[in-house]
């Protein structure tokens, strides 16, 4: 399933590899998006030929849904799973409080709404992505299309009234066009630097007009599982 890889993806093969062991017959789970979650999911997929293993899985993106029934999990949608037993996702930042930011690949939506609705989340992710203070990485917002000029202006009017260091904003761009979720939403990324009040900057986030969602994921996460390019894996 490997051939040739690289440390990094290494280290991501080795924490979905180990995340999976997490799954029993006849749960629900939710399947993140990203290259991460991608090696999960075959993973899963592997288990579930060779144990016959009846799961259900609710996949957060398009993507991640083509590649599930790909590899053999039956797929389906949140509102009939309506609870799930578990969520593993990839992340692209997670803090000593399993605090993340996550959207780098503009799945955030259904990723938050889909680790909310289950039991437990694990996050799989390489060492690099651990951080002292989230907000190196640039939080993705998603804001619906109409007025989305006017939705930019007031998340910069935010930044600057929270005292934010960074404040530089960008539409996320897929070419010459802008970037288009799974939603059919635009995605604003912001340069922060540094978040000091992660939980605070979320909440004001989602309260402006347009914003559909950030990628804050605030005391969501209870599990992280962490692979190094020789192998190894960690679970904290
Ligand atoms: C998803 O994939 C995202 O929320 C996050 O942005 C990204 C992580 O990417 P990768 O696993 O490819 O590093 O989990």
């Amino acid at each position: 399933m490997t051939g040739e890889l690289s440390p990094i993806d290494k280290a991501k093969f080795a924490a979905a590899k180990r995340s999976v062991e997490f799954i029993e017959d006849g749960m629900k789970v939710g399947l993140g998006t990203g290259s991460t979650a991608a090696w999960m999911v075959r993973c899963l997929g592997e288990r579930v030929r060779n144990e016959r293993l009846r799961i259900k899985g609710v996949p957060t993106s398009a993507r991640t849904a083509v590649l599930a029934r790909d590899v053999g999990i039956s797929v389906i949608s949140l509102d009939e799973a309506k609870w799930l037993d578990v969520t593993i996702d990839g992340a692209d930042e997670f803090d000593g409080a399993f605090n993340l930011i996550k959207g780098g690949g503009g799945a955030h939506l259904q990723e938050k709404i889909v680790a909310t609705a289950s039991d437990r989340m694990i996050v799989i992710t390489d060492a690099s992505k651990e951080v002292e203070t989230l907000g190196a990485f640039p939080l993705p917002i998603e804001v619906i299309p109409f007025g989305w000029q006017t939705s930019k202006a007031l998340v910069e009017e935010l930044l600057i009234s929270m005292d934010v260091m960074g404040r530089e904003t960008t539409l996320r761009m897929n070419g010459d066009v802008p970037f288009i979720s799974d939603e059919g939403n635009h995605i604003i990324d912001l340069h922060l630097n540094r978040i000091g009040n992660a939980r605070q900057l979320s909440m004001a986030l989602n309260q402006i007009p347009g914003v559909v969602e950030n990628g804050l994921f605030i005391d969501i996460c209870d599990t992280v599982v962490i692979g190094y390019g020789d192998g190894r894996v960690e679970t904290r």
